[in-house]
């Protein structure tokens, strides 16, 4: 999957979805690269099956992205107003190289690969992603991230002309997230560009999002146009609009209810209307390997 950025690709050009499973299923068979651990969680993938990724209808037509609407179908109906090329990332805070990166810099530092992750929504609903992307700590190892440096912060664009939903104050514009600095540098935290070996969607939040698969969704912010490394926790959009709901940690337990809702239980998006609701896992899945990021941390109090 080491296929770089490209914007006018058409989906002509592109790897059909059954032909992707398909031999995505020889590689594995073959003990290749992706029967070598990269699918993201190997111990829940072994609890459960094999992960089967959702389709690419699923996951390109039912999503939250308000800066184009509230509505689940919004995002998809809307977001191709959003110009994706040029694009530029500034990096800054704690960094040696601060500046302005274009996607063509970036993605010429990095290797693409394909990660298969689970994807839990706060709304206690989810679904099996099979992303294209690189490690974000690649990215802050070659700003160089200095001493003192604790948190992440990331930046939505804030476009008027292209996003119709930032007219109505849902939230405090620019959309705002955070992680703690060994969060962001653990290696299933990354920065997607594509989905089933295609340009991620404008709707998945091209031209590069990031996915933090233990983590509610909410935290895996869009269309990224700043990352600024702080040394004090960063104010978050939800965690603004909501601090009694929204923690900044955000990690994925169903022993933590939503003040509104239980989060023992999700609902599979194509799971179908009679589909019994599935239970929810600790760090969604990913527990053996994020738990001790968190040691001795009262997760109840840091919701
Ligand atoms: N900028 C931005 N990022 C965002 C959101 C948003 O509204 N704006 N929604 C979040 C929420 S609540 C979820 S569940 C995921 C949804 O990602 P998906 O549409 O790719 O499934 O994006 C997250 N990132
Ligand atoms: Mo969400």
């Amino acid at each position: 999957m080491a296929r770089r950025y490209t914007s006018k690709l058409t989906y002509d050009d592109v790897t059909p979805e059954h032909l992707f499973l398909n031999r995505r299923q020889i590689m594995a068979g073959a003990g290749g690269l992706l029967g070598a651990g990269l699918i993201g969680g190997a111990e829940p993938a072994r609890a459960q099956g094999a992960l089967e990724p959702n389709s690419w209808e699923e996951i390109t037509t039912y999503n939250n992205y308000y800066e184009f609407g509230t509505g689940k179908s919004d995002p998809a109906d809307n977001a191709h107003t959003l110009t994706t090329s040029p694009w530029a990332v500034e990096i800054d805070g704690l960094v040696d190289n601060p500046g302005t990166y274009s996607m063509e810099d970036i993605l010429s530092e990095v290797e693409i690969e394909e990660r298969i992750y689970r994807f839990r929504c706060v709304e206690a609903w989810s679904m099996v992603v099979p992303w294209n992307g690189f490690e974000l700590a690649d990215l802050l190892n070659r700003v160089g991230v200095q001493d003192g440096a604790r948190y992440v912060a990331f930046e939505t664009a804030l476009r008027p002309d292209e996003m119709p939903g930032v007219r109505v104050p849902v939230l405090d514009w620019p959309y705002r997230e955070g992680l703690r600095l060994d969060e962001a540098m653990h290696p299933l935290t990354m920065m997607a560009t594509g989905i089933y070996g295609r340009d991620i969607p404008n709707q998945n939040g091209a031209p590069m999002r990031l996915v933090v698969p233990w983590k509610y969704g909410f935290k895996s912010i869009k269309s990224i146009v700043r990352i600024t490394l702080t040394e004090d926790e960063p104010p978050t959009s939800w965690n603004m609009a909501n601090a009694s709901e929204y923690g900044f940690y955000s990690n994925v337990n169903p022993n933590v209810p939503h003040r509104r809702w239980s989060q023992d239980s999700e609902r599979e998006i194509g799971g179908g209307l009679f589909a019994r609701r599935q239970p929810t896992l600790m760090f969604n899945g990913y527990e053996e390997e994020v738990a001790s990021l968190y040691e001795g941390m009262d997760l109840n109090a840091n919701f």
